[in-house]
């Protein structure tokens, strides 16, 4: 098994076979991540965003890269956090676990991963970081794809790595 990382970076800097994105259910750009995944990959991306139908909370849909270095972008809608107990942890799950299979699918060899909702929709982080690396972990007993998990600043990134670290 290829053990998952946690780097500081910005997302669309990444060299990567697919980045993630945290979206909203409609596809069509927000702020936030997405607004600066849209701003990178160019217009080409909200064409083609128009003609996805939007996305459901815990599911995924795949569109080119455009002008990003990466060449696919996995759009995943992480659920709102509403205080716990409508499910936002199965969702959560769910967006990881479908991006993975979409990458799998794909026959993709890297993947980048935001912390998807914790954001603007708000999830506690350290709750989500458990969610991230438990179900990326699991997904990676049975195939070796490289996992990044992409902190955008370096608070992040020590919740990751007290999570990732043994023990
Ligand atoms: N690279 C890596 N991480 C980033 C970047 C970046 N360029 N920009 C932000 N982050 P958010 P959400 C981090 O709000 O909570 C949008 O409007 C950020 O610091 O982007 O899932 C969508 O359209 C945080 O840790 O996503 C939706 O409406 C993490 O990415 C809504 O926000 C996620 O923050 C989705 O909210």
């Amino acid at each position: 098994m290829v053990n998952p990382e946690a780097i500081t970076a910005n997302i669309v800097s990444l060299n990567v076979d697919a980045i993630v994105n945290a979206a909203n259910s409609s596809l069509l750009g927000g702020g936030g991540v997405d607004g600066a995944i849209h701003r990178a990959a160019g217009p080409e991306l909200l064409s083609e965003c128009r003609q996805l139908n939007g996305c459901s909370t815990g599911q995924a849909k795949v569109t080119l890269g455009y002008r990003l270095p990466a060449r696919y972008i996995i759009h995943t809608v992480g659920p709102v956090w509403h205080g716990g107990d409508l499910g936002e942890d199965r969702l959560l799950a769910s967006c990881y676990r479908t991006c993975m299979a979409e990458a799998a699918s794909l026959a993709l060899k890297s993947i980048a991963f935001p912390a998807i909702s914790t954001g603007v929709y708000g999830y506690p982080l350290a709750l989500a970081t458990r969610i991230a690396v438990d179900t990326i972990m699991n997904q990676l007993e049975h195939t070796k794809i490289q996992v990044m998990f992409v902190c955008f600043d370096d608070e992040v990134r020590a919740v990751y790595e007290e999570v990732l670290s043994p023990g």
